[in-house]
């Protein structure tokens, strides 16, 4: 029998898209983990710390995209990912935010900003993203960020999960987890929209779905550096004497 080779309908591109959320890293064990309370202090804190790498590479990776879009309207839209996280104006913007996280989780503002807990695992990881929007079509980088299709349940659970489970973290510390809720659901409305307007032929819409696993990949890998490295014990060289 012959492949059917016919591009999906633009509600079937949209469901196979969505239907990746079974990859997404709320579902790695790490995050299963914290949701049921079951980090402790070393555990959050290496987390935070190592995500910090990744919420300031989110700018550069958006600036890289933006220097690549032709259309001034387009533009317009995206730039606002990069005052997002770097702020402008009276808003400290997200990566401050998440500074105050790490604080909020008792550590100190220069233990994120040196970057000296980032392991190497998340740092590829990251880098990868990051190459990737320099070197792919801005619609491909655009297709990229799809995983936040999941990520305000993620920022929810943690809202609605915290307070109770790690009450040594200082609450206003959430206000990150807060505000993605929101950004994270504008964002990706507007990257949904560029997905399903570019990706026509059906070898193009399983391109965009394998764009999408890859970035599910990256997240994922990050929290198995992490799971190694806290959970595990087993960071980088633990066996090596020192
Ligand atoms: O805090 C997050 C964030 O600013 C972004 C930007 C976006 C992108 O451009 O790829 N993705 C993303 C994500 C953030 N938080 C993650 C989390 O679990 O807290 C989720 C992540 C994503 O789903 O890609």
């Amino acid at each position: 029998m012959t492949e059917d080779t016919r591009p999906w309908s633009r509600e079937e591109f949209e469901r196979r898209l969505r239907d990746k959320e079974r990859c997404y890293h709320i579902n790695h064990p790490y995050q299963v983990l914290m949701a049921e309370g079951k980090l402790n202090r070393e555990q959050i804190q290496g987390w935070v710390a190592n995500r910090f790498y990744y919420q300031v590479s989110i700018p550069r990776k958006d600036a890289a995209i933006l220097a690549n879009i032709p259309d001034r309207e387009v533009r317009r839209k995206w730039l606002q990912r990069i005052l997002d996280h770097d702020g402008y104006g009276e808003d400290e913007g997200g990566i401050e935010a998440w500074i105050r996280l790490g604080m909020a989780c008792g550590m100190e503002r220069d233990e994120l900003t040196s970057l000296k807990h980032v392991l190497p695992g998340v740092r590829f990881a990251v880098d990868a993203y990051v190459n990737f929007a320099r070197t792919a079509t801005w619609q491909e980088a655009a297709c990229s960020s799809l995983t936040e299709l999941f990520a305000p349940r993620i920022h929810k659970q943690r809202l609605a999960g915290w307070p109770d489970l790690y009450p040594w973290i200082d609450q206003t510390g959430l206000a990150y987890f807060r505000k993605r809720v929101t950004q994270a659901s504008r964002d990706v409305e507007h990257g949904l929209a560029i997905t399903l307007d570019h990706f026509q032929t059906r070898a193009e819409q399983e391109r965009a779905l394998d764009i999408l696993q890859f970035k599910l990949d990256i997240l994922w890998t990050m929290l198995d550096a992490m799971h190694l490295a806290y959970i595990e014990q087993r960071p980088p060289y633990f066996n090596i004497p020192v």
